[in-house]
C-alpha cells in the first residue's frame, strides 16, 4: 500500500484529496505558464513531483490555474492567439508527466464495467481537459470510447446506438458551443435514446446550473469529479 492509497483511504472528498494547494511551487508553476515559459514549467512541474506534491494539485493549482490566466488574458485582448496556444503547449508539457500520476489514483481496484463515450462537442477543438478526464475515468476501471473533438451532434447519437454506454460525457469550452450539449440531450430524446443513457457535462463555460436547464444527469467541474459523478451515475443505472 503506498502513501497515496493510505490518504485516498482517509479522504473521500475531491476538494481534500487535492492537499498541498498553498505549496510556493504551484504558485512559480502558475507564473511559468502565464510567462509563457515551456520549459520552466516542465521543470517546475517534475521539482512538484518530486516534492510529492498531489498530481492534482499540481493539475488544478499549478497547470490549470496559470492557463486560465492567459484565457483571461486573451478575453481581454491583452494578449493573442500565438499566445493562447504557447500557454496550451505549457499545459501539455506539465500535463504529461502528471498523467501518469493520476492513473495512480483510483480509489478502487475494481472494474466498474462501465462504458462512457466521450467528445468535444462540434465547433470545438479544445481536448485537453476532455483528455485529463479521460485519463482519470479509464485509472477508475471505466472503458472509454473517445470520439474526439469537433463531434457534431448526430455523432453522439450514432455512438449511443453503437457502443450502448452507461454515460455520454459532453466537454465544451465556449459559450457558443455549449448549446450543442442542450441539442444532443433534445436528439436523444427525439430519437427515444434518452432514457438508455446518463449524460454528463462539462468544460469551462459549463455549470450545475446549465445541468439542470439542459436537462443532463450530471456536471463536473474538474477530471476528479467527474470521476465522481460518473461512478454514483452507474450506481444510480444499476438501481433502476
Ligand atoms: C488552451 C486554450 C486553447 C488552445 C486549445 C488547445 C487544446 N488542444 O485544447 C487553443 C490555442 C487551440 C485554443 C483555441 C481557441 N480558443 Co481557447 N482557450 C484555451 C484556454 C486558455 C485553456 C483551456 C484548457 O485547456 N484548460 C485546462 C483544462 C485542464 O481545463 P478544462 O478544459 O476546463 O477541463 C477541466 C474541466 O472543465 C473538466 N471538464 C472538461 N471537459 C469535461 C467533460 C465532462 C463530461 C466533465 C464531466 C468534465 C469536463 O475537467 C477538466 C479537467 O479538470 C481557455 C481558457 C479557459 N478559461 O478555459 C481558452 C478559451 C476556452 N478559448 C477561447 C477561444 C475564444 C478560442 C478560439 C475561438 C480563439 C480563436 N480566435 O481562434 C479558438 C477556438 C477554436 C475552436 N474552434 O475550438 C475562449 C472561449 C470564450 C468563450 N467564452 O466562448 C476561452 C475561454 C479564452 C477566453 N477567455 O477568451 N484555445
Amino acid at each position: 500500500m503506498t502513501d497515496t492509497d493510505d490518504f485516498l483511504d482517509q479522504v473521500d472528498d475531491p476538494e481534500e484529496r487535492r492537499g498541498a494547494v498553498d505549496h510556493p511551487i504551484l504558485a512559480e508553476l502558475q507564473q511559468a505558464i502565464i510567462d509563457l515559459d515551456a520549459e520552466l514549467t516542465e521543470s517546475l512541474t517534475l521539482e512538484a513531483i518530486a516534492e510529492e506534491i498531489s498530481p492534482l494539485a499540481i493539475l488544478q493549482d499549478g497547470l490549470t490555474a496559470g492557463v486560465k490566466v492567459v484565457g483571461d488574458q486573451f478575453g481581454r485582448g491583452e494578449v493573442f492567439l500565438p499566445q493562447l496556444a504557447m500557454a496550451a503547449e505549457c499545459m501539455k508539457k506539465g500535463v504529461q508527466h502528471v498523467e501518469p500520476l493520476l492513473e495512480e489514483l483510483e480509489l478502487d481496484d475494481d472494474d466498474t464495467g462501465g462504458i462512457v463515450v466521450i467528445g468535444t462537442v462540434d465547433e470545438d477543438i479544445h481536448n485537453i481537459g476532455k483528455n485529463i478526464v479521460i485519463t482519470m475515468l479509464k485509472a477508475n476501471g471505466f472503458e472509454v470510447i473517445d470520439l474526439g473533438v469537433d463531434v457534431d451532434n448526430e455523432r453522439f447519437i450514432e455512438a449511443v446506438r453503437e457502443h450502448n454506454p452507461d454515460i455520454l460525457g459532453m466537454s465544451a469550452l465556449m459559450t457558443m458551443t455549449m448549446d450543442h450539449q442542450a441539442e444532443v440531450i433534445e436528439l436523444l430524446e427525439d430519437e427515444g435514446l434518452r432514457d438508455e443513457v446518463k449524460v454528463m457535462v462539462g468544460g469551462a463555460p459549463t455549470s450545475e446550473e446549465w445541468r439542470v436547464e439542459i436537462g443532463a444527469d450530471a456536471y463536473g467541474d474538474n477530471a476528479d469529479v467527474a470521476v465522481k459523478r460518473a461512478k454514483e451515475l452507474l450506481t444510480d443505472r444499476q438501481l433502476a
